[in-house]
C-alpha cells in the first residue's frame, strides 16, 4: 500500500482474512502433548445446602483423569476476588470459592470438576458426580430480594445488600418544589432487563503447569491478559513471574471476557494438580448459566421541569441485581459507570440519586457492551420524551433547549464529572436531516394508513469512556491502573512490530494502530505488524473494554512512535551531516530544507542504528521506544440517533424500518472500522429494546438457557444502517480521538423505545418495559383500550 495519510483512511481490516478462513488460532483449537480435558458440574439448583459429594463412580470411570470438589480445592485457591472496591458505600464482599463447598447460591455454580482424557469422556464422567443437595428458597428478583423475609444469600451481606452509594449534587429538593409550584414533575417506574452477552465464541481455558520451573501458561478467552495475570497469581498464589497469559485469537467478549472467573481458577489448579496441560471449553447453555449477565435494573425516577420544558432536576432509586457474587467489575457498573453519567447531555444542575447493589440467585451480573451507560442513557433519554409529551413539546426541541451549550465546555456536570468537548446542536441536526425528520412529522399527521402507526424516536447522548486516568481508577475504587503500554519496535530491515497492552478481540486495532504508526513514522503499513494479548511479549497492559484501547492504547503508540522519530532524526542528521534542525520529515523520508535531494529514508536510518557503525555520541544503538500513557481526563463520545419504526396495532408487531446514528467519536482514524463497530452496537441495544430478555423462573431456573428460547437478534430484524458523524476532538489526548465501541449500543435502546412510544402516542400509552414484543405492545393498547371503554361507562 502507498505510503500516504492513513488517520481517517477506510482500510479494510487486516485481521480479518484469517479471521475469515479458518486459519486463526481460538483458544479450543489449541492442542498440547498429553493435554486432558476438563468438564465441571454444575449446580441444577438456584440454592441449595451440599450435604454430600460421592465422586467415586466419577473417578472409576475409563478415562478420568482426576475429580476434585469444592473442598480439595479450600485451602489451595483463594476465593475469587472483586476488582471493584466502589468506596463510601458500604460495600460487602462475601467470599466466592472457586468450587462451592457447602452451599450454591445459583444455577450453575461450580460443584466439582472432572478431568478426563477426552472433553466427551470428561461430560460423561461429570453426569456420574453425586451430590446431594438440601434445597433452600430462591429469590431472583433484587427488590424482593431487600425485603423482609427474603432468602438470605450471604452472612456478611444482610438483607442482600452488597452496597448503598449516593450521589447528590445541587439542591434537588428545592428544584422539585419549584416544579410542583408551577411546572411539571414526571414520575416513570423502568425495568431495564437482564441480557446475555452473546459473543461468538464462548469462554475457553487451556493450563499447562511446568513442575521443573514452576511455570503456568493459560491461554484463554481474556479482553485483559494482564489483569487477568494480577488476579491468577492472586487467587493461586503462583508468583505473577511465573505466570504467562495469552489471549490467542478472541472471538468478541463484549464485556464478558473481562471479569476473573472461577473456571479459569479452576482449570489452572487441574493442571498443577495432574501434572498435564488442561482444556476447558463452555457449551452455549453452559455459557449462559456460568458467563456474566448484564444490566437487570429496576429505578423509581423522578424529573422536575419548567412549563416551559426546562430541565431542573432528576432524583430517583435504582435497584442492581449483581446475582449470586461479586463478579470482578460488578460493583463499579451500576455506580460509576451508571450514576455518573445519569443527566447526561443536559445543563441539569441538580440531583439525587441512590444505587442499591443487591445479591440474587442468579447467574452474577457484570459488564456487558456499554455497561451502565446504556442504563443512565435509557433512563434520561425516556424521561426527556415523557416530560416533552407532557408539556406538548416538540422532542427535538426540547433536547436542544436543555443541550450543554458548545461554549460551556470543559464543562462540570452536577455528577462532578468533566466532559471534555461538544457541540451537540450540530449532530442532532445531522440526524434529523438524514432522517428526514420534518417530512416524517408530516406522514405522522396524517395518521395510519394500513393500521400501522408511525413513530419517530430520538436519542441524544453522551458517554464516558477511554478509561484513565489512573488516579480517578484509584479515587473510584478500581483496583488496578488505567493507563497503557506501547513499544515501537523497528527491525534492520525497516519493518516494525508494535505491541500493545491492549487487548483487541474484534475491534480492528490491528489495523488502525498500523495505521497510525504508518503516519508517524511514514511506513508502507504493510510493514507493521500489531502484537497484542500476550503478558510474554508485553510489559503490561490494562486491556480493552470502557472503549478505552484507541483513546488511550492508540496515544501511547502514537507517543512511541514519536520517541523512534526523535531518535532517528538524530541519526539522520548525523548520516546527513546537519544539525537536526536542518532536517525535514514527511512519507518517511528525513530531507535537508533547502536540499531536498540530500535525503535519507527511515529505511536506511533504521539500518545505521542497528549496524551502529556510526551514530551520533550518545545515542545507543537499535531503534525501538516504549510509552506509558496515562491519560488526564476520560473522553467523551456523544451524537443523537433516529429509529423510525411501524406498530402493527392488531398484533403489536414493531417493524424497525429506519435507523440513522449520527456520532461524534473525536477525529477517526478508520470511518469504515467506526462504521462497523456502530453497526454492530446499535444491533445490541435495538436488541434489548424489542426483543432481547434474559428470564428467571421465581425458583432461579434461567428459562432463556439456550439460544432456542433467548432472542438473538438476526440480520433480517434490521433495516440498512446510515451513518453520519460530526468530529469534535478531545482535547486531552494527542490524537483527539474519542472511543466508539459502545455509542452504538448505549443511543440505540432509548431511541428505539422512545420511536414505539411516539407511535402509541394516540393510545394514550406513555411507557411500556423492554423488550417491547408483540405481546407486551398488544397487551397494552387492549388494556388501555379497556380502561377506555370503562371510562366511557362510568361517564354515562
Ligand atoms: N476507532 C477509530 N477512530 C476513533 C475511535 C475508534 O478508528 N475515533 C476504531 C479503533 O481504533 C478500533 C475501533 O474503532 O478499531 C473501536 O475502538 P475503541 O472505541 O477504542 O474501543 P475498544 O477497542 O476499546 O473496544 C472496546 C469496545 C467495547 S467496551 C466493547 S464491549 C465491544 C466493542 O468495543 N466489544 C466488541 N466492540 C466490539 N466489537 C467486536 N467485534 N467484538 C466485541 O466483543
Amino acid at each position: 500500500m502507498a505510503v500516504s495519510a492513513l488517520f481517517g483512511a477506510s482500510i479494510r481490516r487486516r485481521e480479518d482474512p484469517r479471521l475469515i478462513t479458518g486459519q486463526a488460532t481460538y483458544t479450543d483449537d489449541m492442542r498440547l502433548p498429553g493435554m486432558t480435558h476438563a468438564c465441571i458440574v454444575r449446580s441444577p439448583h438456584a440454592h441449595a445446602r451440599i450435604t454430600r459429594i460421592d465422586a467415586d463412580a466419577a473417578r472409576r470411570h475409563p478415562g478420568v483423569v482426576a475429580v476434585f470438589t469444592g473442598k480439595d480445592l479450600a485451602g489451595k485457591i483463594n476465593p475469587i476476588p472483586t476488582a471493584w472496591l466502589v468506596p463510601n458505600a458500604d460495600l460487602k464482599t462475601p467470599p466466592h470459592p472457586a468450587l462451592a463447598v457447602d452451599r450454591v447460591r445459583y444455577v450453575g455454580d461450580g460443584v466439582a470438576v472432572v478431568v478426563a482424557e477426552d472433553p466427551y469422556t470428561a461430560r460423561d464422567a461429570a453426569a456420574l458426580v453425586k451430590v446431594d443437595y438440601e434445597p433452600l428458597p430462591a429469590i431472583v428478583n433484587q427488590e424482593q430480594a431487600v425485603g423482609a423475609g427474603a432468602p438470605q444469600l450471604h452472612t456478611e451481606a444482610p438483607n442482600n445488600v452488597a452496597f448503598t452509594w449516593k450521589l447528590a449534587g445541587g439542591d434537588t429538593a428545592a428544584a422539585f418544589a419549584e416544579a410542583e409550584r408551577d411546572g411539571v414533575v414526571v414520575r416513570q417506574r423502568f425495568v431495564n432487563q437482564r441480557l446475555i452477552p452473546n459473543a461468538m465464541e464462548t469462554r475457553s481455558v487451556v493450563a499447562k503447569y511446568t513442575s521443573s520451573s514452576g511455570e503456568l501458561t493459560v491461554w484463554y478467552t481474556t479482553q485483559n491478559p494482564h489483569i487477568a495475570r494480577f488476579l491468577m497469581s492472586v487467587v493461586t498464589g503462583i508468583p505473577e513471574h511465573k505466570i504467562r497469559v495469552v489471549a490467542p485469537e478472541v472471538g468478541g467478549g463484549f464485556g464478558s471476557k473481562i471479569p476473573f472467573y472461577a473456571d479459569e481458577a479452576i482449570v489452572a489448579f487441574c493442571a498443577r494438580a495432574t501434572g498435564r496441560p488442561v482444556k476447558w471449553t463452555e457449551d452455549r447453555r453452559e455459557n449462559y448459566l456460568a458467563t456474566i449477565h448484564g444490566r437487570d435494573h429496576i429505578t423509581d425516577l423522578e424529573i422536575a421541569a419548567r412549563r416551559d420544558g426546562t430541565l431542573l432536576g432528576v432524583r430517583g432509586k435504582t435497584w442492581a441485581n449483581l446475582g449470586a457474587y461479586l463478579s470482578t467489575a460488578a460493583p463499579g457498573v451500576p455506580t460509576i459507570l451508571h450514576g455518573l453519567i445519569l443527566t447526561g447531555c443536559y445543563t441539569i444542575p441538580n440531583l439525587t440519586y441512590e444505587v442499591v447493589g443487591v445479591f440474587t440467585n442468579t447467574t452474577p451480573v457484570d459488564a456487558y457492551r456499554g455497561a451502565g451507560r446504556p442504563e443512565a442513557t435509557y433512563l434520561i433519554e425516556r424521561m426527556v420524551d415523557l416530560v416533552a409529551g407532557r408539556l406538548g413539546l416538540e422532542p427535538a426541541e426540547i433536547r436542544r433547549k436543555n443541550f450543554i451549550g458548545a461554549d460551556q465546555f470543559p464543562y462540570t456536570t452536577v455528577e462532578g464529572l468533566s466532559y471534555d468537548s461538544g457541540n451537540y446542536v450540530p449532530a442532532l441536526d445531522k440526524a434529523l436531516e438524514l432522517i428526514d425528520y420534518k417530512r416524517l412529522r408530516e406522514a405522522q399527521q396524517q395518521g395510519p394508513k394500513d393500521g400501522r402507526y408511525l413513530g419517530i424516536g430520538l436519542s441524544t447522548y453522551v458517554e464516558i469512556c477511554g478509561l484513565g486516568p489512573s488516579a480517578v481508577a484509584g479515587a473510584v475504587g478500581f483496583q488496578g491502573g488505567l493507563w497503557e503500554s506501547a513499544t515501537v519496535r523497528l527491525h534492520p530491515t525497516g519493518k516494525a512490530t508494535v505491541f500493545t497492552g491492549a487487548s483487541p478481540h474484534g475491534q480492528g486495532e490491528e489495523t488502525t494502530f498500523a495505521q497510525l504508526v504508518a503516519d508517524e513514522l511514514g511506513l508502507p503499513i504493510d510493514d507493521i505488524e500489531v502484537v497484542h494479548g500476550d503478558t510474554g511479549a508485553i510489559s503490561m497492559g490494562w486491556g480493552t473494554y470502557g472503549s478505552r484501547s484507541t483513546v488511550v492504547g492508540g496515544a501511547a503508540i502514537v507517543l512511541a512512535a514519536r520517541r523512534v522519530r526523535d531518535k532517528a532524526t538524530k541519526i539522520a542528521a548525523h548520516m546527513l551531516e546537519v544539525a537536526e534542525g536542518d532536517l525535514t520529515f514527511a512519507q518517511g523520508r528525513f530531507s535537508v530544507r533547502g536540499s531536498p535531494d540530500r535525503a535519507k529514508t527511515i529505511q536506511e536510518v533504521t539500518l545505521q542504528a542497528y549496524l551502529a557503525w556510526s551514530l551520533p555520541a550518545g545515542v545507543e544503538p537499535s531503534l525501538e521506544a516504549s510509552a506509558y500513557y496515562d491519560p488526564t481526563n476520560f473522553t467523551f463520545p456523544f451524537g443523537t440517533h433516529a429509529a423510525v419504526v411501524k406498530v402493527d396495532a392488531d398484533t403489536g408487531q414493531v417493524e424497525l424500518r429506519r435507523y440513522v446514528a449520527v456520532d461524534d467519536c473525536g477525529r477517526v482514524i478508520n470511518p469504515l472500522i467506526v462504521d462497523g463497530q456502530v453497526h454492530g452496537g446499535v444491533v445490541q441495544g435495538v436488541a434489548q429494546a424489542l426483543h432481547e430478555a434474559a428470564v428467571y423462573s421465581p425458583e432461579g431456573q434461567l428459562l432463556t438457557g439456550s439460544m432456542a428460547d433467548y432472542a438473538v437478534p438476526r440480520a433480517r430484524m434490521f433495516p440498512r444502517f446510515v451513518t453520519g458523524r460530526t468530529e469534535t476532538p478531545s482535547p486531552h489526548n494527542p490524537i483527539g480521538v474519542k472511543g466508539v465501541g459502545e455509542t452504538g449500543t448505549i443511543a440505540s435502546t432509548p431511541a428505539v423505545v422512545n420511536a414505539v412510544m411516539d407511535a402509541l402516542r394516540s393510545f394514550g400509552i406513555t411507557h411500556i418495559d423492554m423488550p417491547l414484543t408483540p405481546e407486551r405492545i398488544w397487551t397494552a393498547i387492549h388494556s388501555q383500550k379497556r380502561h377506555e371503554k370503562a371510562s366511557e361507562v362510568k361517564a354515562r
